[in-house]
């Protein structure tokens, strides 16, 4: 596959989205926008719906690969979530293969793992092939997306690589984070090197630093050519001593999804 230029970015509005706008064309990409709400400062971005196909094989037409953040990033009712999550994704993997985008990167979740109990001590890093323990519809949503990834890549040849992303957030504000915090440079890093790789298929990684206190296996991640360069572990002792340490006994704690595992609240969104 010939090195990509032209990416769209969908949930360019967002969080994360902001953040790579800022971050990617470093790389050397341009960027093509799209939200269903408008982009601050980017009046070209395309501001649909992913239920919206005219507008999204629009968007899609012309670009060498899709970086894919649209989405409800947090748990809510299943109608928003199959809306947005599911539905959206299938419309946007639809659009896809119609204009005939070779590549795309699907930003999944630690929440399709959540009910995974995390390692404590001498325990092993979690596996990318650990079985899907969602902990909300929010992840239930995302291993939809993993497996349609797969079928796309199976039945089509579209390649996917799903980063099941931690916290990425400019700073870890948990002890949970501290285990999974993605910095915004090694989320770009990681991006590029998903972009990039040559013959991914379907590829499912882990996406945060190189922490110390990490949960999961990064070397699915490394085998792309990522290399972070981060660790959250410079944040620790603020973060300890203003929250104390994780109590494996607290549900809240003892699982990769943290506070999502616990009778999840339904975040206003
Ligand atoms: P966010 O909620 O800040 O941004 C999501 C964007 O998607 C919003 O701008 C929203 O308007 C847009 N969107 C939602 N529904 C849409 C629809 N139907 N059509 C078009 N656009 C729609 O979320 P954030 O934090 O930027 O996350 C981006 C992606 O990364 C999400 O898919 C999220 O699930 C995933 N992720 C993020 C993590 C993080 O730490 N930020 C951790 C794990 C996964
Ligand atoms: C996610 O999947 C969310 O999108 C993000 O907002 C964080 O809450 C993150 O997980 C997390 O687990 O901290």
């Amino acid at each position: 596959m010939p090195a990509p230029r032209t990416i769209l970015l969908t949930g360019a509005a967002g969080g994360l989205g902001t953040l790579m706008r800022e971050l990617l064309p470093q790389y050397g990409y341009d960027l093509r926008l799209f939200d269903v709400v408008p982009v601050e400062g980017a009046p070209d971005a395309v501001v649909a719906d992913l239920a919206d196909r005219a507008a999204l094989r629009e968007a899609v037409r012309g670009v060498d690969a899709i970086v894919h953040l649209a989405a409800i990033s947090l748990e809510s009712s299943f109608e928003r979530i199959l809306h947005a999550n599911i539905e959206g994704t299938y419309h946007l993997y639809e659009a896809a293969r119609e204009e005939g985008v070779p590549r795309i990167v699907f930003a999944s979740s630690n929440h399709a793992v959540g009910f995974t109990p995390r390692p404590i001590g001498d325990d092993p890093l979690i596996p990318v092939d650990t079985p899907r323990r969602p902990d909300t519809f929010y992840g239930l949503s995302k291993g939809f997306g993993e497996d349609l990834a797969q079928l796309y890549w199976d039945l089509h040849g579209m390649e996917t690589v799903s980063v099941r992303i931690g916290s990425c957030f400019r700073e870890p504000t948990s002890v949970r984070m501290l285990s999974i915090w993605m910095s915004p440079e090694d989320g770009a890093r990681l991006f590029h090197a998903a972009l990039t790789a040559e013959g991914v298929g379907h590829t499912v990684v882990y996406g945060s630093s190189a922490n110390t206190r990490l949960w999961w296996d990064l070397s699915g991640a490394r085998a792309l050519g990522y290399e972070p360069r981060d660790d959250s572990e410079p944040f620790a002792a603020k973060l300890i001593a203003e929250q104390g340490e994780l109590d494996p006994a607290d549900p809240d704690h003892a699982y990769l999804g943290g506070h999502f595992t616990t009778h999840p609240p339904m975040w206003p969104h």
